[in-house]
């Protein structure tokens, strides 16, 4: 099946505007739904990311970008922007090519970029500062927010130009400069947003990019000594490690990572909506999402028939070719996850769970060429079992029945994870209770997998450090620089005054 719809491309580093050929072998992409080339990235060793950093590094000690006014770092962020929607199309192909996902689902997440540019372009105009104006007389203090440096920005496969977009253009309007390491599975639409933000006319110093390997790329640029400030989505076992370097060189990161998200469904709730909401949110972007709802929690009165419903509504999922305007479904990231999303699945089987719809690789008639997973349902699982315990990214959706509120915050809350939970109700007293007592940077009531640029975004436990997006992402970029000003004497205790001599 071929499932391409735009041309073999070949892409070298961007760094300080220039295409940079790479310092080790190259890497290959194939669409893995068909097995097709699809793209060459360059593959940095050390020599390319000391590059990449000495640029970043210039433009802030030397450039324009750190000094400029918020209004003209809003000017051209908002110019970015306005290109990267014209290019909305193209670099929703380049996701959906790469990831697998559905282009309908990929264009939906473009719009979501520019919406994150624009967002951070009016935080770029109207961030300011903090002012003590009654500390004593003569004495007064203000804290100005200043960029931190050099930030590294780490990027992961599911989501490739969203989560880019979780962190550059915030990066950007606090006057930090970057070098992106995106995933070496989804490069291009990094590449190609580079260059726009290049042709917006940011400085070419301030925005750098290095293409390449985890172990070898990311764990150079993360461990750079001239990095200031690291910002990594992944997963949370390579969070681990960016968070031991960066313990070791002191620098202050940001951690987005895994998630096991319940969806917690209470009997008085509108039923139909939770059911849709339920199949999207355990099976958009096959389920490789890190706040996908993998755990449906139902209270035991409704599940039987709300189970069924769920069920009967995800069997009516299309899966196959993601530049098919119908599919919902597309192929997992690589072989390698395919073969671990099975595991889980074979785990499942083997557990006393009862697969209800899926449980199964697809290799029907054009899907054979490609790593297709059937959406599948777990039911009778075990709060104790692997499929209801670790992060599967993929399509498979554990179910386990409640009886009331506490015992569903108890369930909840059984993981080590904590990005983000959902929950269905239509007792507003319920929706406050439970919300407060589930433990995740996000909970979603009556919705999910939903969100806005505006709202910070991240996880508590293993599912991360810090926020991004929102004026708490931008904040992530900058620390605040304190400027204390005495206009009159002040009392010193010493040195002590004997006589007239001032
Ligand atoms: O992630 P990695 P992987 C979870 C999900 C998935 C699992 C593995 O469960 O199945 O992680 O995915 C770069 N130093 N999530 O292996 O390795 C890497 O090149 C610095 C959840 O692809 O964490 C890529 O750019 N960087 C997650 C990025 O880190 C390193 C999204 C993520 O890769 C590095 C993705 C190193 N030592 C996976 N090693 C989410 N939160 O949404 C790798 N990288």
């Amino acid at each position: 099946m071929s499932s391409t719809t735009t041309e073999p491309r070949r892409y070298d580093h961007l760094i300080d505007g220039t295409s940079v050929p790479s310092d080790a072998d190259r890497l290959i992409r194939r669409d893995p739904s068909s097995g097709q080339l699809v793209a060459e990235y360059a593959h940095a060793g050390q020599g390319d990311v000391d590059l990449a950093v000495a640029a970043a590094r210039r433009a802030f000690d030397d450039g324009p970008w750190p000094r400029l006014s918020g209004a003209d770092r809003a000017r051209l962020l908002r110019r970015f922007a306005s290109l990267v929607d014209g290019a909305r199309e193209r670099l929703a192909r380049l996701d959906s090519e790469e990831v697998g996902k559905p282009i309908s689902i990929a264009r939906g997440e473009l719009q979501g970029v520019v919406a994150h540019i624009e967002y951070a372009a009016s935080l770029a105009h109207t961030e300011r500062g903090d002012a003590w104006t009654t500390l004593d007389t003569d004495f007064v203090a203000y804290a100005s927010q200043v960029p931190l440096g050099v930030a590294a920005l780490v990027v992961p496969w599911n989501f490739p130009a969203l989560i880019l977009a979780q962190k550059l253009p915030y990066a950007l309007a606090a006057g930090c400069t970057t070098v992106i390491k995106p995933s070496e599975f989804t490069s291009s639409s990094a590449v190609e947003m580079v260059r726009l933000a290049h042709e917006a006319g940011i400085p070419a110093g301030a925005v750098n990019l290095v293409t390449g390997l985890g172990p070898t790329t990311g764990q150079t640029l993360t461990s750079h000594p001239d990095v200031d400030v690291v910002s990594f989505t992944g997963s949370t076992q390579t969070g681990r490690l960016v968070a031991s370097a960066a313990g070791h060189n002191l620098k202050r990161i940001g951690l987005e990572l895994g998630g096991k998200a319940a969806n917690v469904v209470f009997a008085d709730a509108d039923l139909d909506r939770a059911a849709d909401a339920a199949v999207y949110a355990a099976f958009i972007n096959q389920g490789e999402c890190c706040v996908s709802g993998a755990r449906l929690l139902v209270q035991r009165s409704v599940a039987d028939e709300f189970v069924a419903e769920v069920a009967r509504r995800t069997r009516t999922l299309r899966v196959g070719s993601p530049a098919d305007e119908a599919t919902d479904i597309g192929p997992l990231i690589h072989g390698e996850h395919l073969e671990r999303v099975l595991g889980y699945v074979t785990a499942g089987h083997e557990s006393d769970a009862t697969a209800i719809t899926g449980g199964e690789r697809l290799t029907d008639d054009g899907l054979d060429d490609g790593w297709f997973v059937a959406p599948t349902i777990f039911t009778g699982v075990a709060p104790t079992d692997r499929i209801f315990q670790e992060e599967i990214f993929g399509p498979v959706l554990s179910v386990v029945e409640f009886d009331d509120a506490d015992d569903a915050v108890r369930l909840g809350n059984d993981t080590v994870y904590g990005l983000a939970n959902a929950l269905w109700t239509s007792d507003i007293a319920t929706a406050h209770r439970v919300s407060a007592r589930l433990r995740s940077g996000t909970v979603w009531v009556n919705t999910n997998v939903d969100g806005a640029p505006a709202l910070a975004f991240g996880g508590t436990k293993d599912s991360g450090i810090g926020r991004e997006v929102g004026h708490e992402g931008l904040r992530e970029f900058t620390e605040s620089k304190t400027i204390q000003i005495r206009s009159g004497n002040r009392q010193l205790p010493f040195p002590r005054r004997t006589g007239g001599t001032a």
